[in-house]
C-alpha cells in the first residue's frame, strides 16, 4: 500500500499540495440555495465563513462548485455558473489564501477562475466538453478527471457495464489521461477519480470501492467523493443528514486502498478518520 500512489507534490498555482499522505478536500457549494436565503452578498459571506470553518478543521483544499451534478439535475447557463463561482473564488483566494479547486466542465469558467487564482480544476466530465482540454492545458493547473458514463441528467437510467466496473473505469480514465497528455497536460498535473455515484448502481459503487486498487495501474493520485451520497442511504436507510458515520467508513476504506484526496462535506470528522487510518497504515513503514 505504501508504494501506491507515487509520493508526489502537486504544484497548484501559488500553492503546493503534498500528496505523500492523504488530504481532505472540503466541498463548498455555490448553488443559490446552499447558504442562507438572503441576497447574493449574504450568500457569499456565508460561503466564506463556511470555508474558513473547513480550513480550521483541516481541509487542504476547498472545492467550489456552481453546477449541481446530482442525478437528474438540470444544466445551468454559463453566465449563471460564472456569476455563482467567480466572486466566491476571488474572495477565497484573496481573503483566505486557500488552495481553491473549481468543480466545472466549462472552458470559460476554467479560464476565468484560473485568472482569479484558483489552484486546481475538477471536471466530472473529464474535459470532454469542446475546448475544455485546451482551457485546462493553458491553465497550467492540476486537473482531476473523473469517470462518468453519460451526463448527470440521464446517467442513473439503468447504468450498465460490459466488463467489471473497476475495469471499465480504469480503461476510461486511461483514455482520458492519454487525451490530457496529448493536449499538453503532463502526468504530474493529473489526478484521477472513479466517480462514485455517477452512472453506477449500488452494486457498482460497492464493488468499485472494494476493487479500487485496480486504479493503481494508472500510477496517479486518486481522489474519491462519497460524502453523503445515496449509496450510503441505500445500504443504511439513512437520510442525507444521517450519512456521516457511513461516509467515514467509506473514507477509511478508500484511504486504505490508496486514495490521496477525500472530497467531503464534513471536514473535521473526516480528517480524524483519515489521520487515524493513515497512522495504522504507516506503522512500521519507515523502519
Ligand atoms: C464528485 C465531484 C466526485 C469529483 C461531485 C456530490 C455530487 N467531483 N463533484 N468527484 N461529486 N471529483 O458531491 O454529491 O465524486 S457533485
Amino acid at each position: 500500500m505504501s508504494e501506491f500512489p507515487p509520493s508526489t507534490v502537486l504544484q497548484c498555482g501559488r500553492h503546493s499540495l503534498d500528496l505523500s499522505r492523504p488530504r481532505v478536500m472540503g466541498i463548498l457549494n455555490a448553488t443559490p440555495d446552499s447558504f442562507s436565503d438572503g441576497g447574493r452578498f449574504n450568500a457569499i459571506d456565508a460561503a466564506l465563513a463556511h470555508a474558513e470553518h473547513m480550513l480550521a478543521e483541516g481541509a487542504a483544499i476547498i472545492d467550489v462548485g456552481g453546477e449541481s451534478t446530482r442525478p437528474g439535475a438540470s444544466p445551468v447557463s454559463l453566465q449563471e455558473e460564472l456569476d455563482r463561482v467567480a466572486p466566491l473564488v476571488e474572495r477565497l483566494v484573496n481573503e483566505l489564501d486557500v488552495l481553491v479547486s473549481v468543480d466545472t466542465s466549462c472552458p470559460e469558467v476554467m479560464r476565468e477562475v484560473t485568472a482569479l487564482g484558483a489552484g486546481m480544476l475538477n471536471d466530472v466530465r473529464s474535459l470532454r466538453r469542446p475546448g475544455a482540454l485546451d482551457a485546462a492545458a493553458a491553465s497550467q493547473l492540476p486537473v482531476c478527471v473523473m469517470h462518468m458514463q453519460g451526463e448527470p441528467g440521464d446517467m442513473q437510467r439503468d447504468p450498465h457495464y460490459d466488463v467489471p466496473v473497476e475495469d471499465a473505469v480504469t480503461t476510461f480514465l486511461a483514455e482520458r489521461v492519454a487525451a490530457c497528455e496529448t493536449a499538453g497536460i503532463s502526468r504530474d498535473r493529473l489526478i484521477v477519480d472513479p466517480g462514485f455515484g455517477f452512472a453506477k448502481t449500488l452494486e457498482h459503487n460497492l464493488r468499485l470501492l472494494k476493487r479500487m486498487d485496480a486504479l493503481a495501474h494508472l500510477e496517479l493520485p486518486v481522489l474519491v467523493g462519497m460524502s453523503r451520497k445515496s449509496l450510503i442511504g441505500k445500504v443504511l436507510g439513512r437520510t442525507v443528514e444521517e450519512r456521516l458515520p457511513g461516509g467515514l467508513a467509506l473514507a477509511t476504506l478508500a484511504v486504505e486502498r490508496g486514495a490521496r484526496i477525500i472530497r467531503v462535506h464534513d471536514v473535521g470528522p473526516c480528517v480524524d478518520a483519515v489521520n487515524m487510518t493513515w497512522a495504522v497504515l504507516q506503522e512500521g513503514e519507515n523502519q
